[in-house]
């Protein structure tokens, strides 16, 4: 990763990339030995996971779940201190921690059809006044347009929607190790695979705290897989309290499910500072 490359004036201009249009590529933004360890982590997966079925997903596309537990190494992806970075301004303003929403490498087969335009973030069903998600795709191959790189509709997440014109579309080019990011309101779709050979991609993407996740962290990696995940993985999971309360197994901090199955506890306040400061006040004044 070259990411510790990356000065404060690299961030600007990225965060102000991603505001203004959007989405913004990162060139080669991971090792190609790393690239090539999580190729061979997921080998097994994507010979043995069937093709999907519907017609977001794609008939002939394949996409594997769970990525952070089929390839240890992407979790490295997952931690990109530059990405990390980003989305401190992006999401955290908004949320006491974000999170993982999902993990999921993305294989195009020759003859997958373009996706249809869309929103990630039309998942909530709400109008929104900040970003909600951001998500990261990796390549895992090189990304042309004929053989389906993502294509995105620039500065679309600040209009109205309408299915937009293809030919006003941006096809995410980018060589394998690189990063395309792309907010949540971002309108984008995968590419027509006119190749003969298959594009492949792994999306990290990034939530609010606070938000119902796209992949269910708890089923994917339940307390005995979580265990041993590094700390800051098992955080970006929700093996945390997400303040005020939100989040907690049996009224305390999720991350005890980790070392403990006793249903015996207390349940203890998870409070930021200020909630936690109105309600001293509060009982002061009542003199109690
Ligand atoms: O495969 C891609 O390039 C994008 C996929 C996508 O946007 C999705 O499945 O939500
Ligand atoms: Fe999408």
């Amino acid at each position: 990763m070259n990411a510790s490359a990356i000065g404060n004036d690299d961030l600007v201009d990225t965060l102000h990339r991603l505001r203004t249009d959007g989405y913004v590529v990162l060139e080669h933004q991971a090792s190609e030995s790393l690239i090539g360890q999580i190729e061979e982590e997921l080998a097994p997966w994507f010979e043995a996971t069937p093709r999907c079925e519907g017609d977001f997903h794609g008939w002939q596309t394949t996409r594997i779940a769970s990525v952070l537990l089929k390839s240890p190494a992407a979790q490295q992806l997952l931690l990109d201190p530059f990405v990390l970075r980003l989305l401190d301004h992006v999401l955290a303003p908004y949320c006491d921690w974000y999170q993982v929403n999902l993990s999921q490498a993305i294989r195009l087969h020759p003859g997958q059809r373009q996706q249809f335009p869309h929103r990630d973030d039309d998942m909530w069903p709400c109008s929104k006044t900040n970003e909600y998600m951001v998500n990261v795709m990796w390549a895992l191959s090189d990304f042309t347009r004929k053989n389906g790189a993502t294509l995105l509709w620039p500065h679309r997440h600040l209009a109205s929607s309408s299915v937009p014109d293809p030919r006003e579309a941006i096809a995410a080019e980018m060589p394998r190790g690189s990063a395309l990011i792309y907010l949540g309101s971002t309108v984008h779709c995968g590419g027509e695979n006119q190749a003969t050979t298959a594009r492949t991609g792994l999306v990290l993407s990034y939530c609010l705290g606070w938000l119902k996740t796209y992949e269910n962290a708890f089923l994917a990696y339940p307390p005995a897989i979580a265990r041993s995940f590094p700390k800051s993985v098992r955080d970006l999971l929700g093996y945390r309290m997400h303040r005020p309360n939100l989040g907690n197994w049996e009224g305390q901090d999720p991350a005890i499910a980790l070392t403990s199955s006793s249903r015996v506890h207390p349940t203890v306040d998870a409070l930021p500072e200020d909630v936690a400061e109105q309600l001293r006040s509060y009982y002061e004044m009542n003199g109690r």
